[in-house]
């Protein structure tokens, strides 16, 4: 290697060493649309199979040492499946990520969780996030992630003003039960499954909230949440600015929610995103305080291998992003030289950083090409073996 390279290379392994990004218990097990589910033999049913497939994931890309849970699905006896949960983080290696409440299934949250007109329902929404709040305290969770289907179908029928209100209270309430070091993330989204409003709409009802709430709550951005052609890095950049950004639910869209890969779509988008949260720190942290975090259902995919997939592809964008010449963007920036400023962007875009990518994994004992190893390491075809034929229950629409 030349002095040049080699420099290079250091400053490579520096950002990728400090790269993580978390996993999500639901992205291992079978999901699907509105329509119907296609289920895989190797999908995980159990959270042990949930556990046992993120470690897979954390041994070929050495950058998930957590995976996100989802209380309802994950910890359906709450507060007693802690020790269960305890129990995998040893055995596998994996901790415990985000802890995200389920407000949008039981029969009762039919109008609303956290802003059903029913005092009754209201209350029953709060306790399951105050649960939630203790479950992540048991587990040493810093981030508690909010997400509401909250919202109407038609106009009228509902107050919006009276529903912000609840919603106000709820946020207060919650975040008081908040440990010195935890986070209560407000995830925004603008329709579905409510079609004519959501209560949490876009960043800026949720940065209210959370500045309402209290100092320990920050805004959580899912990709996949915005109308088609938002500039979500400028949002990103505000909320870094306003000090609110909590983090983010990855994933890419073409059309709406669609949970699709990360940078399957539209990878352009990402590498923006990167560069404000390298404009918005130091090169030290990843991306701050901001938790990455993915959220994604692969239906036709093979679990593991899209979960792969998802993280070298982040690694590449976030390297791409972390190699531009900022000292020299800034220059541009400030001579408003257009093309020279738009070029050098592009460049750092277009640079293939996969070889220094497959450097960083041999120095660190990983495998150069990660898709590759996980085919050859045999884990899929014997999950596929072992869980074939357990899962019988096919969801549908109607
Ligand atoms: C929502 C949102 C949440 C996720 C649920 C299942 O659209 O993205 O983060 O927990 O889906
Ligand atoms: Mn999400
Ligand atoms: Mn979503």
């Amino acid at each position: 290697m030349s002095p040049s390279d080699s420099a290079l290379f250091e400053t490579a392994a520096h950002i990728l060493d400090r790269f993580q990004i978390e996993i999500p218990s639901w992205g291992f097990a079978n999901t699907g649309t509105r329509f119907g589910k296609f289920v895989q033999p190797a999908a995980a049913s159990t959270l042990e199979e949930k556990f046992n497939d993120a470690a897979e994931v954390h041994r070929i890309t050495g950058a998930t040492p957590t995976l996100a849970l989802h209380v309802l699905w994950d910890l359906p006896r709450g507060l007693a499946d802690v020790e269960q949960v305890q129990a995998l983080e040893r055995s596998t290696g994996i901790r415990a990520g985000s802890i995200n409440p389920n407000l949008f299934q039981d029969q009762e949250y039919k109008f609303g969780s956290l802003c059903n007109p029913s005092a009754e329902i209201r209350s029953h929404a709060l306790s399951h996030v105050l649960d939630s709040i203790e479950i992540a305290r048991h587990l040493h969770a810093r981030d508690i992630s909010l997400w509401l289907a909250d919202g109407s179908n038609y106009p009228g029928t509902q107050s919006i003003r009276r529903r912000i209100e609840w919603l106000e209270e709820a946020l207060i309430a919650s975040h008081q039960r908040l440990a010195p070091d935890q986070r209560l993330l407000v995830e925004y989204k603008p329709f579905e499954p409510a079609f004519y409003h959501t209560d949490i709409a876009d960043w800026g009802m949720s940065s209210h909230l959370c500045r309402t709430a209290g100092p320990q709550a920050f805004v959580l951005v899912d990709t996949g949440h915005h109308y088609l052609s938002q500039n979500i890095e400028q949002i990103v950049a505000w909320l870094l600015h306003l000090n609110l950004l909590g983090g983010f639910h990855f994933n890419d869209r073409r059309y709406a929610d669609d949970d699709l890969t990360l940078g399957s779509i539209d990878p352009y988008q990402v590498f923006r995103i990167f560069h404000e949260l390298h404009c918005g720190q130091s090169k030290e942290s990843n991306g701050g305080a901001a938790a990455f975090m993915i959220d994604q259902s692969h239906n036709l995919k093979g679990k593991i291998e899209a979960m792969v997939q998802t993280v070298a592809t982040a690694q590449e964008l976030w390297l791409k992003a972390a190699l531009i010449d900022r000292e020299q963007l800034a220059a541009l920036q400030q001579s408003c030289d257009l093309v020279a400023a738009e070029e050098l962007f592009r460049g750092a875009f277009w640079r293939d950083v996969r070889p220094l990518l497959a450097l960083w994994r041999q120095s660190r004992g990983l495998a150069a090409d990660p898709l590759t190893a996980l085919r050859e390491d045999g884990y899929v075809e014997r999950i596929t073996r072992e869980r074939a034929g357990r899962q019988s229950t096919v969801g549908s629409y109607a």
